[in-house]
Formats: C-alpha cells, structure tokens, sequence
C-alpha cells in the first residue's frame, strides 16, 4: 500500500452535475444503475486525461454505456478496482449497470444489512463500494435516486432529499424515487430500507417554514427516541440562535441502526445513526450517553451546514466539517447544560487521548500531510484538536467577530468544497486580525509545551511571566516553528481574591495573552502584592503547560480561583503530584506512603454547600490509569494502578463519614430527568460511595446492593454494579449475573454488561474474556459488541499487560480475525499496541513482538498503515 499526499491534490479532470441511481433491492444480489451527467471540468488542464471512476473489489460491473452505445470491453479497462475509459467526449451521460452484495458486506461500507434492514455508510470513501463513481469531496452532484423493493418486506424506502413518487410496479414490487436539490458529494448519499417504524414531528423555523421530522428505528425500539427528537429540535433552535443557520430541506429524518462502524452519519436530510447514540429510556441509559446521545443528535445536525452546504475540498481537509462541527456541538452543549463541568470533560478527554495520540507512533497534524487509508485519520487530532484550533479563533477574535467570520464562511463558500485555508481567511477578513502565523496550528503535529517563571517586585508593584514554547518532533516533522497562543490567565492574592492589575495599559482581573515567540516576556504593573497566577483559563490552548506550584498554590486555586475550569485543574495537578510520588515508590519497591496535604484539600471540597456537586465529582475523581500513562515518560500499568488504588483507599479512610453523608445529601428524588442539577448530584453520590465502599465500611457494602436492586433508572443500577466490581464487593458475581438476566433483551444494555464483565481484574480475566466471546450475548459482526467487550479488556490492566505478553497476544489474535471482515474495526483495536514504545522494558518487547507478528500477515491497508507506523 502507499500513500497519497496533500501537495499533490489536483482539480478533478471530470465533474458530475446529475446523478441518476437505481436500486433493486436485494439481500444477496443489488442491481445498480447509475446515469452520470458528466462534463470535462473547465478549471482543470488536463484535458484529454481518460476517465477514471473508483470502484471496488466488491462491486461486479455488468455494462457500461457512453450516451446510450454500449461500450465493448475493449473500449475500458478495469484496472485496480478502477475502470478507465479512454476516449471520452466534453459532455456524455455514463450509465453503469453493476452488482453488489449487501448480505456479503462485511466491512459495512457502501450497502450493507443490518438486522432486517438495508442501510448505507459512505464516508469518506464508501460509495465506491456501490457503484464506479468519481468518489471524491470536490465533485459535486444533484442526486435523484429510484430505490426499488418488496413493499410487504421493506415498506420504508428513504434517501437524501425529498420523495417525489412512489408507485407500485407490474411486478409487485414497489418503486419510490427520492430527489436531494442540494448539490453534494457522494459520501454524503444515503439508503436505507427495512420494515421500520417511525416517530413524528414538525419543526417550524426562524423563516416560519414548517419542517417534517422523522426518526426511523425497528419496532421494538421505537418507544426510546423521544429524547434524540427533542435534543434535534434543541439543535434546530440553537443553530439558528447562536450561527443564524436555518435547515434548508422540508424534511430531517434519523434512522437507527444496529450494525455501524462510528457513531453516526451526517448524510443529507438522512443521517444514519448507531442505536447506541440515539436511543435513550431511563431505565436502560445512563447520564453519560443521555448527554452523548444529545451531543450526536446536534453534531450530525449542525453538519448540515458545516460540512454538507460547505463541504471538503479533500480528505486532508476533514477538520474543516469536523474540528469546526465538534466546536459547535461543545459550544451547544455548554449552552444546554454546565459551560464548566462540559469544558473539565472535553479537555480531560483530550488531554488523555488526543495528547497520547499526538505523542505517538501515529501522530499527525490536524490538517495531515499524506495518508495510506483515510479511515484512519478519523482521529482524536483531527476532530478534538481541531475543535481547539477553532475555540482559539474563536478566543483570539471574541464572539462577535467570530460570528462575523462564520457568516462570511457560509456565504462565500455555500454549495463549495473547500479547505482549512478558506475557513482561516473568512475569519481573518471578516475580523481584520492576522491569523498567519496561527495557521501553523494547522499544519504541525505535536502538543506543544509551554515552561512558565514568573518574578514580582514589590517596590515598582510590577510582575512578570516570561512565556517559553516548544513543541517535541514527531514522525516527519523533526523542528517546528513557533506557535500563536492564546494564553487566558488572571492572578490571585494569597486570601484567593483576584487582583485588578495592568497589562499593556489594559486594568482588568483577566487578560489574553498572545504568545507568538519561542520565548516572552509580558509585564503587569500595579500589582499590590505576590500574586498565585491563575494560568490557561478554559483551557484556552491545547497544551502542556508547566510553573513550579508548590501544593500551598494549588490549594488555594482550588479552593478560590475565579476560574471554575482552573479550580478543578488545580485539583488534578495536586492529585498527579502525590501519585507521580507514589508511581515512583512503587516501581521502586518501596512502602507506599503519601507527602501531600490533598486529603485535607478534598474534605474541604465536600463541605463546600457552594460548590455544583458535578463540579466536587470531577474533582475528586482520581486522575485515570490512561492520563498518567500519557504523563508517564515510561509506562509501569501496575505501579500506576497500584499507586491510584493506594490513595483512593487513603482518601476514602480519611473521609469516610464525609462520604457516607455525600451519599445521603445527594440523593435524587422525582421522576429521573437527564438535566444537569440531577446528573450533578447522580455523579457526586455515586462517586461517594465508590470511596464509601473502599473505606470498608460494611454499611457500604448493604447500601451498593441496596441501590442496585432499588434504582429506577440506569445511571444509579450500573454504578452500584461498577462500584461492587471493581472494588471487591462479596457479592460482585451475583449482581452481574443478575444484571444479565434482567436486561438480556436490550442489546444496549447488553453491552455495557460485557464491557464490564471483561475490565473486570480477576487471575484468570483472559479466560473470563475468552469465554465471553463464546456467549451468546457477543457477535463478532457487531461493532458495538467487538467495542464493548475488547475495549473493556484493553482497560483491565492485570489482563492486558500480564508480564508473559498473553493479553497482547490475545487482542492481536483477535486484530487478525477482524481484519478479514472489517479493517475499520480491527485499525482501530490496535491502539493500545501503538504504546509499545513507552512500556516499561518487559512489556515493551511481547508488545513489539504481535505488532511484528500482525505485520506478517496479509493486511488491510487500515491496519497496515498503522502497524507499520508504529514498527517504524
Ligand atoms: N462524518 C462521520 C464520520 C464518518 C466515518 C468515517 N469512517 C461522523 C461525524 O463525524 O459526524
Ligand atoms: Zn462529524
């Protein structure tokens, strides 16, 4: 396999303006018939280059004709899955006939089945796989397609745009024909077809115009989409609010499947969505996906207009829809629920995963330079840290003048395909500021690190911070330039009051500054006293930024600092202080034992009435196995789960009462509701009594079994059920057997049993884990199960890192298994592998050793490209 690079994108030699499909439905064998109204592009030089349409292995060509003469096999190729004509006119209508197999489709791309329905994933490069087609962002159609089935089989037949007929055929069968007037690429056409049933409701727009909403799911699941159908409506209204975005269709419809790669599909008019992030009840979701699924509902909507009506370019251009639509479903949910308990959560998740991912063997810049597989650069970079590059626009214009740039971006580029260097310039002409050298956070991989000193004069009242950056090489970018940052900060006086002071003759008690050098210094005057500064407010960089806090600074910070997302940073670097200690006494082989004053930090934290208790939740909970492995500059996963198991024990003897009181203080009352007063006090009452039963207090263990049998609703049943799992309850087995038996019938629930049952550390975990994949409840076609129980392994450290290698040895078995059905799948399973570099010495090798075995097989281009990044 090799790679394909950004510098080398030329315009398309060819464009589509219509096309024309039909669909004859069928499990095992799908006739395709498309008409492609093409014309040579002007904008192109090359133009005598034959005709080359992407096709792929699965897809059988019948007859291809040029404006009605059939083409005799000597007049094309078929060469590399891709079928080239020669001698073509400047304008021709191309119509192919070929053939695929739905029920064969394994890799679920292009048309595939899922339970008893037909349904479609086309991006990035899936369309392919249904029909030879010029399969690349920056050709543009009008799509009319005719979809033709046994109405008594599959009565709902839907694709993009509005229905314009349906009429029963001579032979039974039904024929209904679809036609989206918005031009767009092919990855964003969508089918699906089963026996579905349907949820509706109207949505009136900002211009008064009424729009059909429907949400499509089988039967027996159709009584849980109320929640995604309100959040859409919520998305509507928001988009309109906050962007003047109206939807531009008469009809938004979702459809759920139960086989999907990803989470969902932004296909015009038609999103696809995996059922895991769009159905939701109480009894059977929990606080976590009721958000999720809310998040995903708008992401796909906001979609519409940022990424469909404006589109990409080329694939290397994926951040533009993507950093840009994760900033507005972010932005979205703030505005829904708490702007900082979801900020703590966005940058926790990206400072575990993204920087990992950043560090690592796959590293890549959020606009990449060159790929193998495009599947692959579906990655925490391209979408979080994107969504961080457009939050730092957003931070370095201000609200109003974004809002004028995105303006100014819809309207220049609305029906185009488009690149990151188009998003910049709308925003840098419509707020007149230079975003230059800003743009280098496009094109350079790597978190950037900035070192902090600081000094104070207390006669001229003047404080200084001297600013240094760098950011470390990464695989093809050995040195890197300087980065413009926009560093949020404030200062505090030693009672945590925040000090007014000047800075470039600007008073305030928070400033902007903008890094752009490899080293600055800024100079505030007026300072009356020593300030604690309060740095990196919000986040407002996706960096590692470091200044000598003693544990006197960071208390008061988390005790006072104005800045909620700083107060729970505060906390955290308290908490990774005292288990990087313990980290070390453990590798050592030395008694553990603590040398901070964080216990007296956190108790203070629990009495605070003040405080939101989601907020005293996020706080409290220890920093994750995944983020100090990230922090870690080598990987020892037992030490690590030692040294966090030690200081939870600590924390949950010193404050035992607190806990058992936080408990009973928080307690829900009333019909369950997914907002976020309930879900604050559902997470800081279960996070207390996973420290009330590690206290040993057998009250604990009544009350864990006590709110598994009682709850009403998901979120409290599944976190008594982790609580007894993960911390030893006497009675762990029975409830997971329980468990099972009263939710076997939910596939959702299902999964998150499994997922469980597998992290779960016990001696013999890998036979535990090796059974499950034998019980009927997994099935190794399902994504979401391979998901649910491979990944719940990948966290059960005991398992997974066994010093003989068998844990990596089994999820490489199972990588090579996967890659025959789904490369998709099996690409993204490797990534715990990809660490193999900062593992501990012993681990190091057997890691390194099943990627080599891996890479001696015959591989995917997905898991090649990633295996063999990683050996390199
Ligand atoms: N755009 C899709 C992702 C497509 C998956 C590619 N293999 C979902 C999203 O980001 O909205
Ligand atoms: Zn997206």
């Amino acid at each position: 396999p090799s790679a394909i690079y950004l510098k080398d994108y030329k315009v398309p030699p060819f464009l589509i303006d219509k096309t024309e499909l039909t669909f004859e439905l069928d499990e095992a064998t799908t006739v395709v018939t498309s008409k492609l109204h093409m014309r040579r592009n002007p904008d192109s030089t090359e133009n005598t280059a034959p005709l080359v349409l992407d096709g792929g292995e699965d897809v059988k060509l019948v007859a291809v004709a040029m404006d009605d003469y059939v083409l005799p096999s000597g007049e094309y190729q078929l060469v590399d899955n891709q079928l080239i004509i020669t001698a073509t006119a400047d304008n021709f209508v191309l119509t192919c006939e070929t053939l695929i197999e739905p029920q064969n489709n394994t890799r679920l791309e292009g048309l595939y089945r899922s339970s008893s329905m037909f349904c479609t994933q086309c991006e990035a490069e899936g369309f392919r796989h249904i029909t030879y087609y010029l399969d690349r962002p920056d050709v543009m159609s009008v799509f009319t397609t005719r979809i033709i089935a046994d109405a008594t089989k599959y009565p709902v037949m839907l694709s993009n745009g509005n229905e314009i007929s349906r009429e029963l055929q001579e032979d039974g069968k039904t024929s209904v024909v679809w036609h989206d007037p918005f031009p767009k690429p092919a990855y964003l056409f969508a089918l699906v077809s089963g026996n579905l049933e349907v949820k509706n409701d109207t949505f009136v727009t900002q211009s008064q115009r009424e729009v059909k909403l429907q949400i499509f799911t089988e039967a027996h699941n159709i009584d849980k989409v109320d929640y995604a159908m309100e959040a859409l409506k919520r998305s509507m209204r928001w988009d309109e609010d906050v962007y003047g975005r109206e939807y531009d269709l008469d009809i938004f419809m979702i459809v759920a499947v139960d086989d999907f790669n990803m989470g969902a599909m932004e296909n015009k008019g038609l999103n696809i969505f995996n059922s895991s992030c769009l159905l939701a009840s109480p009894e059977t979701t929990t606080d976590d996906t009721y958000l999720r699924v809310e998040a995903i509902v708008a992401h796909e909507y906001f979609h519409n207009w940022s990424g469909n009506r404006v589109t990409c370019r080329d694939w290397f251009q994926l951040s533009l829809k993507e950093g840009f639509t994760v900033f507005r479903d972010q932005s979205f949910s703030a505005d829904m629920h708490s702007d900082t308990v979801k900020r703590v959560e966005d940058v926790s998740f990206l400072k575990t995963a993204q920087f990992a991912e950043d560090a690592g063997p796959m590293a890549h810049p959020v606009r990449p330079a060159s790929f193998i597989e495009i599947s692959n650069f579906y990655t925490l970079t391209v979408y979080e840290k994107g969504a961080e590059i457009v939050r730092m626009i957003h931070t370095l214009l201000g609200a109003e003048n974004f809002r004028k740039g995105s303006d100014l971006y819809f309207e220049r580029h609305d029906g185009q395909a488009v690149t990151c260097d188009d998003f910049v310039a709308a925003m840098q002409d419509a707020s007149g500021v230079d975003l230059t050298q800003f743009k280098r956070w496009y094109s350079q991989a790597g978190t950037p690190q900035i070192r902090v000193t600081d000094e104070y004069d207390a006669q001229s009242q003047t404080y200084q911070l001297t600013l240094q950056q760098e950011t470390p090489a990464t695989p093809g970018q050995p040195t890197k330039l300087p980065l413009h940052i926009p560093v949020r900060l404030g200062l505090i006086d030693e009672s945590g009051n925040a000090l007014s002071v000047s800075s470039s003759g600007h008073v305030s008690d928070e400033h902007l500054l903008e890094l752009t050098e490899a080293e600055q210094v800024f100079e505030f005057t007026q300072v009356a006293t020593k300030p604690v500064p309060s740095l990196l407010r919000g986040f407002s960089a996706p960096v590692k930024l470091s200044y000598d806090y003693s544990s006197a600074d960071l208390l008061l910070l988390l005790s006072s600092d104005q800045d909620g997302f700083n107060r729970w940073n505060a906390g955290q670097q308290l908490a990774v202080n005292e288990l990087n200690t313990l980290i070390e006494q453990a590798v050592a082989g030395e008694t553990l034992s603590l040398t901070s004053n964080l216990v007296e930090g956190f108790k203070s934290l629990l009495q605070d009435a003040s405080l939101d208790p989601a907020m005293v939740a996020l706080i409290l909970n220890l920093p994750s196995q995944a983020y100090l492995s990230e922090l870690a500059q080598v990987i020892h996963p037992n030490a690590i789960k030692q040294a966090r198991q030690y200081l939870k024990k600590q924390i949950a003897e010193s404050l035992q009462a607190d806990f058992a009181q936080a408990y009973q203080q928080h307690q829900v009352t009333g019909q369950y509701q997914a907002e976020a007063k309930d879900i604050a006090s559902r997470s800081l009452k279960n996070l207390a009594l996973s420290y009330w039963l590690e206290s040993g207090d057998d009250a604990a263990k009544q009350v864990v079994v006590a709110q598994f049998e009682s709850a009403d609703n998901m979120t409290d049943q599944f976190a008594a059920l982790s609580i007894a799992v993960h911390h030893g309850h006497d009675k762990a087995d029975d409830l997971l057997d329980a468990f099972y038996q009263q939710w076997q019938n939910e596939p959702l629930v299902v999964n998150k049993w499994l997922m469980l049952s597998a992290s779960r550390e016990q001696e013999d975990a890998i036979a535990k884990v090796t059974a499950l994949m034998e019980h009927e409840a997994f099935d190794l076609k399902n994504p979401n199960k391979v998901r649910s129980l491979l990944g719940g392994f990948g966290q059960n450290i005991a398992a997974f890192h066994q010093v003989d290698g068998s844990g990596y040895q089994f999820l490489a078995d199972q990588i090579l298994v996967l890659d025959k059905r789904n490369p998709q799948i099996a690409s993204r399973l490797c990534t715990p592998l990809t660490r193999w570099k900062k593992m501990a010495p012993e681990l190091s090798v057997k890691m390194k050793a099943e990627l080599e075995r891996i890479m001696a097989n015959e591989l995917s281009k997905d898991v090649y490209e990633v295996i063999s990044k990683s050996l390199a």
